[in-house]
């Protein structure tokens, strides 16, 4: 009979406590280092339809449709509806294919196979119908179905009577579509509030109620905010270049797009499907963690109707620790409007203004001189521009313990051309809001019409703006005084 030796079970029980520690090692970074690398798979490019697809109908893979001029008439009388050819888009199904315009690597990109799921929220006001309709197919037909916990349609109390009950009965046949009606118009920040509040998904997924989404195009969104919950990143606008695809903005707050600087590709090795960061996102289409959305404060509630909101998210985001970038690799397209289809309750241009007074007061810090100085002097007299509450907002940012305007221009925007002060004198700067300063202290003409004082600043007086009167002249007070 066969009994062990004790001294080698004892050495065999030594060496393996004393291995164990080494054991664990091992399991641990296999477990760390390699699931990553098991638990993913190619990217789904889904492209299901839930009725067979008519080869015949127009519009198939996105191939151009020229109307015969006898529809003319026709055209031009429902253009008007969405500012755009509502005629032709009511004859392209809604589930059309549309051809896959990734970069050819994104197809074998790798994901991870438990990404968090999401809300697609789209907000409308009075949408052309066939539009609406397609843009919700082209989620539910695009999307990988165990992503996507619902579409959250939220109707900004539209005024046409097919977004009623119409509207009810056609998406009640997808269980994963829910309608909120707002019972007043409350403008597309709010309305996307409204949605975001809800919302049973763990990532917020915003898109304007005309899109069209193409292939693969939410898994690599929701990629990023996987990998970090702090990065918002948005797909590619289509129609808008390949080449310009960087949101950026201009003075005063204005939106647009422009090349990636080379030296940042070349620096970063770039490759056509590496995501970019971006200063300004476009702002209608976005994938944002909701727990990090809500942590940030959403949006600043006070935005009304349209426009700024944008630009006051992509500060937001980037000054309070957080990231945009657009994904190559995600694709949807949008149809541009020359024009707002919807009436502004209020004026159009007094209403965006007012949004980016707000914006300007709460994150530009002494960049905002800039922002008024580029034709906003006029926003400075609150007694006729009510900017409203501020106050939330300003204590949100210092809670947040958000970095400076100064920083977001030096790391986030540093090809931006920021000067603060226009010319600089020995002593004193002349400033973009045209007045001539030194610190606190500007100089001020005197009403009597001779002389000047040196006292405290006040951008919104008269007294404190000069002006060249040529190129090469003397400053002149716009009270009309000369300085010498
Ligand atoms: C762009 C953005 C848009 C928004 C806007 C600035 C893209 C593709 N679009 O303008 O999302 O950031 O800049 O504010 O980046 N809507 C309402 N209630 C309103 C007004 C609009 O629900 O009172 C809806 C509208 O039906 C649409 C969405 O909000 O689905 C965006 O409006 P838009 O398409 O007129 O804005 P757009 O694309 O000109
Ligand atoms: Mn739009």
């Amino acid at each position: 009979q066969y009994t062990m030796p004790t001294c080698n079970f004892i050495y065999f029980f030594l060496l393996k406590f004393f291995l164990l520690p080494f054991y664990l090692i091992v399991y641990f970074s296999l477990v760390i280092f390699l699931k990553p690398l098991l638990c993913v798979h190619k990217v789904l490019s889904l492209d299901a339809t839930h009725a067979p697809r008519d080869p015949n109908a127009v519009g198939q893979f996105g191939q151009p449709v020229i109307l015969p001029g006898s529809k003319n008439a026709e055209v031009m009388k429902r253009w008007n509806e969405g500012h755009f050819n509502v005629y032709l888009s009511d004859q392209i199904p809604v589930d059309r294919a549309v051809p896959d315009t990734r970069p050819e690597t994104c197809a074998q990109n790798l994901v991870h196979n438990d990404l968090p799921t999401t809300t697609v929220i789209f907000c409308f006001v009075d949408e052309v119908w066939s539009t609406l309709l397609r843009s919700v197919h082209s989620v539910l037909n695009r999307s990988p179905p165990h992503l996507l916990k619902e579409i959250i349609l939220v109707d900004d109390a539209s005024t046409k009577d097919y977004l009623k009950e119409q509207l009810d009965e056609y998406m009640s046949q997808f269980p994963r579509v829910r309608i909120i009606r707002l019972k007043e118009r409350q403008g597309l920040i709010r309305a996307r509030l409204a949605g975001a509040a809800v919302a049973k998904g763990e990532v917020l997924t915003f898109l304007d109620s005309h899109i069209e989404c193409n292939v693969g195009w939410l898994e690599p969104l929701l990629e990023r905010v996987y990998l970090d919950r702090k990065k918002v990143p948005c797909p590619v606008i289509e129609v808008i270049s390949d080449k310009d695809m960087r949101g950026i903005f201009k003075w005063p707050l204005v939106f647009g797009w422009s090349p990636v600087p080379e030296d940042v590709i070349k620096k970063n090795n770039m490759k056509v499907t590496d995501p970019i960061r971006c200063p300004v996102m476009a702002g209608g289409l976005f994938s944002i963690d909701k727990k990090y959305f809500f942590e940030l404060g959403a949006y600043d509630p006070g935005l009304d109707v349209w426009g700024g909101e944008n630009m006051e998210i992509s500060f937001k985001i980037w000054m309070c620790g957080g990231e945009i970038e657009i994904i190559p690799c995600s694709r949807v397209g949008h149809i541009f409007r020359g024009q707002n289809p919807y009436k502004f309750p209020k004026d159009r241009q007094k209403t965006v203004e007012r949004n980016l007074a707000r914006v300007a007061e709460v994150w530009l810090d002494e960049y905002k001189d800039l922002f008024y100085g580029h034709g906003y002097q006029h926003l400075l007299d609150r007694k006729v521009i009510d900017i409203g509450n501020l106050t939330e907002q300003i204590e949100l940012r210092k809670k947040l313990k958000c970095k400076s305007f100064k920083w977001y221009l030096d790391n986030v925007f540093p090809d931006m051309d920021t000067p603060v002060v226009k010319a600089e004198g020995l002593q004193f700067n002349y400033t973009w809001m045209k007045s001539i300063r030194h610190q606190d202290l500007c100089v001020a003409a005197q009403s009597t019409g001779s002389g000047f004082a040196l006292v405290p600043c006040d951008n919104t007086k008269r007294e404190f703006r000069w002006f060249y009167k040529t190129s090469n002249s003397a400053l002149v007070s716009s009270l009309c005084t000369l300085l010498m």
